[in-house]
């Protein structure tokens, strides 16, 4: 059976988000970043980096949640149509998730950290209002890139979806506006409505 390693409450959402859509059998190690789940000798064979998430599908160990979701999506998620067709948009999956890794996901976690997070004494507001405006850019490409269609690889929710929406997932908790983005709004609406995203935050609604 599959294992994933790693806490809903940290990037091991990801890939549980995308087992939930794919209907796999499953176990989740509850592997905490806080204290010291991640020092042991154990652990550390599987991913020496001492983060999570990690999967483990047989013989293979992978780490870095956007790579195990691109596998997972291209082994078992061709039928359900999380694969996009061809290399076009494989292509494009490719170029949105890591595209949102280098593009956003510092700035907004960032903005999540020292305007939610963090004690009040440890946050800092230039740092917070930089990583702010640093977001705008991006999220416009996002944005620009919704004009005419409903879905970022393919005509349908693929894992190109998936992998950024759940880094964008943060823009609520974070209190980042969309306002100004009102396409990626919608789209991040629509996906995050998804019923697989809720059983994986373990949310009724
Ligand atoms: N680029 C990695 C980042 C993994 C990562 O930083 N995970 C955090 C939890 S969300 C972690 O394990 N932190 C523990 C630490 O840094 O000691 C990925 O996307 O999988």
């Amino acid at each position: 059976m599959l294992k994933l390693y790693g806490i809903t409450q940290s990037r091991a959402f990801r890939p549980r988000w995308l087992l939930e859509e794919l209907g796999l059998d499953y176990e989740q190690v509850p592997l905490d970043f806080h204290g010291d789940d991640l020092d042991s000798a154990a652990y550390r064979a599987l991913n020496p980096n001492g983060r999570i998430p990690t999967l483990v599908d047989g013989d293979l160990v992978l780490w870095e949640s956007m790579a195990i979701n691109l596998y997972l999506a291209k082994r078992y998620g061709v039928d359900a149509g999380l694969w996009p067709d061809d290399i076009r948009g494989e292509a494009l999956a490719l170029q949105w998730s890591f595209w949102v890794m280098t593009e956003v996901e510092h700035a907004l976690l960032t903005v999540l950290m020292h305007g939610r997070v963090l004690p009040p004494e440890e946050r800092d507001a230039e740092r917070l209002g930089r990583n702010r405006d640093a977001l705008a850019k991006p999220l416009g490409v996002l944005d620009g890139a919704l004009h005419g269609r409903d879905f970022l690889a393919a005509n349908r929710f693929t894992v190109a979806d998936l992998n950024v929406a759940a880094v964008l997932s943060w823009c609520k908790p974070a209190r980042v506006a969309l306002d100004e983005f009102p396409r990626l709004g919608a789209w991040l609406a629509g996906c995050l409505a998804r019923p697989a995203r809720k059983r994986a935050q373990g949310l009724s609604r």
